[in-house]
Order: structure tokens, then sequence, then C-alpha cells
């Protein structure tokens, strides 16, 4: 089936009213015909949206990078979405949920990128700092279920993050431990190695899957790079802490939503 540009503007559509007035909808991508390549295109038109309202693009982020959820959706490869400057929470600062339809944590590692990187720029060229962080994800779809074309183009599920102190690049980046904390209480242990590996090769998956959808990855932009464990249930008023081994913390506290 052909998917005509007044369709895919119309999904969006439907994605972004569902963000702005959290309100869940049914999955989207069965129903029209809407394969990978046709799902990026509606995540750019829902961005477009965003970007048309007075938002900025300050980077880009990977999702599924971990075996588990790919298993999860059933998916061989990773997914790249948009992270704007409306969805940044100063470290240390407060993260208002109370719009959110389902919102889960996650604790991850950002680089900040030193020049637009191409396929095969030495990861150390792209990379000029790194930093531990918390991505919010809430998932526009009902139950928090979607097929991978779905979740593309719900923008991978974007919704909040936090990137702690930016810090010069290690050595290694491959196994750092992360915990993630709640409210004091350790609620997840994992190990940067769960991001594909090794998060450098989320941002060489990310740079080829730019490659492919755009937009291209920018000089100054922040890269997720996805999560080292599974993603935890949010509520209001929490105090929510990443610790990335030798890397530090980023840290938000909650509040709005129902309890
Ligand atoms: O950042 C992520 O890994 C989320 C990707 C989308 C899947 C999900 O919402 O769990
Ligand atoms: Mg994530």
């Amino acid at each position: 089936m052909t998917v005509t540009s007044v369709a895919i503007a119309d999904l969006a559509a439907r994605l972004d009213e569902a963000a702005v007035t959290g309100t869940p909808i049914p999955q989207l991508a069965a129903d029209h015909g809407i394969d990978v390549d046709t799902a990026y295109h509606v995540q750019q038109a829902l961005v477009d949206r965003r970007l048309a309202r007075g938002e900025h693009l300050v980077g880009a982020k990977m999702g599924l990078t971990s075996r588990a959820k790919m298993a999860q959706v059933g998916v061989e490869e990773p997914i790249l979405g948009q992270l704007t400057d409306t969805t940044v929470v100063p470290d240390g600062g407060t993260a208002d949920i109370g719009g959110l339809i389902h919102p889960r944590v996650e604790p991850e590692i950002a680089f900040l990128l030193d020049r637009a990187p191409t396929p095969g720029t030495p990861f150390t060229d792209a990379v000029r700092a790194v930093a531990p962080a918390l991505e919010v994800i809430d998932s526009r779809y009902a139950n928090f279920t979607f097929s991978l074309p779905d979740v593309i183009a719900d923008n991978t599920s974007a919704a909040l993050f936090t990137v702690g102190a930016w810090r010069p690049v290690p050595d290694g980046v491959d196994n750092l431990g992360v915990l993630l904390e709640i409210d004091g209480r350790t609620v997840q242990t994992g190990s940067t190695a769960a991001i594909l590996g090794d998060p450098r090769r989320a941002l060489a998956a990310g740079v080829a899957l730019a490659g492919r959808h755009g937009p291209a990855l920018r000089a100054g932009w922040i890269f997720l790079a996805g999560a080292a464990t599974a993603a935890v249930p949010l509520a209001p008023g929490a105090q929510v802490r990443a610790t990335v081994q030798g890397l530090g913390t980023a840290s938000f506290t909650t509040t709005g939503g129902a309890s």
C-alpha cells in the first residue's frame, strides 16, 4: 500500500495530539500499511509539528539498543529518535510528568558530539564528552504496546531526559556499572555493555540510521546511546538518580500527574 503524504501528516497529527493531551491511542501502523521507512517519515512529520511550535532540536536518541528490548518488540536492530529543547530536564531539577500517559525511566549514557559524525568517523573524533543520563519514555499507544513501525513513528517513545555533568571521554565506555535509584532504593543495576555490547556501537548505528532516514547528526548535539537496564514506571514525587561508574550521576525529582 502506498501511504500518501496526507496520510503521513494525519498519523503525525494523531500522535502529536496524543502527546499534547496525554491521551493514549490505538496502534496505527498495521491498519495504515506503515513500514519502517514510512514510519520515519511519520516521525519527521511529528517532529516538524513541534518545531513549527517553536521547539528546537538538541540531539538524537537511540532506542531498543538492548537485546532484552529488541526481543520484547521482536526486532534485530535499534531505532533512532529526535530530542527537542522542551524535553530537557536540568540535572538535579524537576521533571513534570503530569501530562504524560504512562512514563517510565531508564538510565543511559550520553555523548556530546564534537562534529557531525559520518560513517567511519572515529568515536574519539566524533565525541567531545560523555555523561550519565536519565531518559523518561512514554509511549503514546495504549498499554505501552506497539509494533516496530509504531514506535518509530512515535519518535521512539521520547518524552523527557536529563544529562549529568559532562566529562572527557574515558578510555573505555563499554563495561561501566550502572545503577538506577528511586527514593534512595536501587531499582535496577546493569552495565553499559547492555547497550549493543558497547555504547560506541550505538553511535555508529545512529550515524547509519540517520544516513538512511535523517536528519543527519549535528555538531553540538546530545546523543543518548540507549538504556543500560529495563525501564521502570515513574510516579510523581519520586527522586530518581542514575549513576554510571566513573562518570557520576544524573538526577531529577518528578512532579505532577495522578498519584
Ligand atoms: O529509549 C528506548 O529504548 C525506548 C524505545 C522504544 C521502546 C520503548 O518505548 O520501550
Ligand atoms: Mg532510552
